[in-house]
């Protein structure tokens, strides 16, 4: 098992070493907690435009994971008409907004009143939903968001209903049928002047299907890069490849924890000759957690939207950190694994001398990057499962 753990990348070992250059380990260990206080507070503001009752409120709610019947989420269904925009914090990163813009497209509109109406300038990016094909006035308010130097992205929703109308008729192919509502917009975008335009197909009642993964990849990798993890770990866990990507940018972090134990204020561990941030850990871990929704308010919001009962989600989850995470049973575990721990203390020492060179240091840096992996590989393992039941998948 301890083979499972110690496999460290070079990139890891070069991040380290860099880290190290030139500097103590407390300066890299100061950088590195700066990096993480600057994590925690990067905003991330997300607007949702589209005329009226083409399901932005619904749109907001499946984005924060919630059902619209549910306290807290966006009223969906009724005509409103308010003319402000209304903020919805994500449920888990309340530093993620997402925003309910008032309809557009009524028939003297326009885009620059309208853009300065609902301040633009306070988002990182809007999303332009339709519910048929795009219209001049989806298009007047996406160029004059790029002439304010702003991005959008095209989302035309309500697929389900359209695949469900199609699908009365003889000869039904459900891939042509996206075709044919893609190729619709396009045209729609193209005959009121858009070059080139990307639409994204989405049923805001099934997240999980058609185009949203691929929506999900692109706001990510045009955002600034402190702006991406945030906007990554606050995903709603609907596919495997969100799952997937949440480990890897949080498995990227496990260094610099790890760096962080070693330096930073350490207790002893009873029984244990060896000192950890048993805090660093717990605060960590729990971090993995939320990420992956495995918590009981998370499931029970999966189960809603799923339509599932929770008992079902949490029928295969294994890891004992579901029942609690708190420094008691991190310990736990931790001297359940020390033996394994303290085995890679060598291999450590021979690849990064400087922490090799420091005995307590070393301990602390091993131990804590053993833990945090083995405890992330276990939530994300749980977090797969629970995915897996939810798409109705035997595990
Ligand atoms: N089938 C289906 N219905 C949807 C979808 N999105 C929204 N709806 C329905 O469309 C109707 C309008 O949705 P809302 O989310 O309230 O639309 P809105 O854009 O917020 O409307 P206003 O706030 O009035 O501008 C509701 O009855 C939703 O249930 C979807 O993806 N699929
Ligand atoms: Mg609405």
């Amino acid at each position: 098992m301890a083979d499972d753990y110690c496999i460290i990348d070079e990139e890891e070992v070069r991040e380290i070493r860099e880290a190290l250059e030139n500097q103590t380990l407390a300066t890299a260990a100061t950088k590195i907690q700066n990096y993480c206080e600057q994590l925690e507070r990067v905003e991330l503001n997300i607007a949702i435009t589209g005329e009226s009752g083409s399901g932005k409120s619904t749109f907001v709610n499946a984005f924060r994971g919630l059902k619209d019947d549910v306290e807290g989420s966006a009223p969906t269904g009724v005509v409103e008409t308010t003319m402000e925009p209304t903020l919805y914090h994500h449920p888990k990163y309340p530093n993620v907004k997402v925003w309910d813009l008032p309809g557009i497209g009524t028939p003297n509109f326009k885009a620059d009143e309208y853009l300065k109406q609902v301040e633009f300038k306070r988002y990182d990016f809007f999303i332009i939903i339709a519910s048929e094909r795009f219209k001049v006035s989806n298009v007047q308010l996406a160029t004059e968001i790029q002439r304010m130097k702003k991005k959008f992205y095209f989302v035309r929703s309500k697929i389900d209903d359209s695949l469900r109308a199609e699908g009365r008729k003889a000869g039904f192919d459900k891939d042509k049928t996206l075709d044919q509502v893609r190729q619709d917009c396009i045209k729609g975008l193209q005959k009121n002047g858009v070059e080139s335009p990307t639409v994204f197909l989405i049923s805001s009642f099934e997240l999980q299907l058609y185009d949203f993964p691929q929506l999900e990849e692109t706001m990510e990798r045009e955002l600034p890069k402190h702006k991406q993890h945030v906007l990554l770990l606050s995903l709603p866990n609907i596919t495997l490849a969100i799952n997937q990507r949440k480990k890897e940018a949080l498995q990227a972090n496990i260094w610099k924890m790890a760096l962080l134990s070693g330096t930073v204020a350490t207790v002893p561990i009873p029984g244990l000759s060896m000192a950890v941030d048993v805090g660093i850990l717990v605060k960590e871990i729990t971090k993995y957690y939320q990420a992956f929704g495995l918590d009981d308010k998370s499931l029970q919001n999966l189960s809603d939207t799923m339509d599932l009962p929770v008992e079902e989600l949490q029928a295969v989850l294994k890891s004992p950190l579901n029942k609690e995470i708190s420094a008691d049973v991190v310990m736990k575990l931790m001297t359940k694994a020390a033996g394994a721990g303290l085995m890679l203390l060598e291999y450590w020492a021979s690849t990064i001398p400087v922490l090799g060179s420091m005995a307590a240091g070393g301990i602390s840096y091993t131990t804590t990057h053993y833990m945090l992996k083995s405890c992330l590989n276990e939530l994300a393992d749980d977090a797969h499962n629970v995915l897996m039941r939810a798409l109705q998948t035997e595990v």
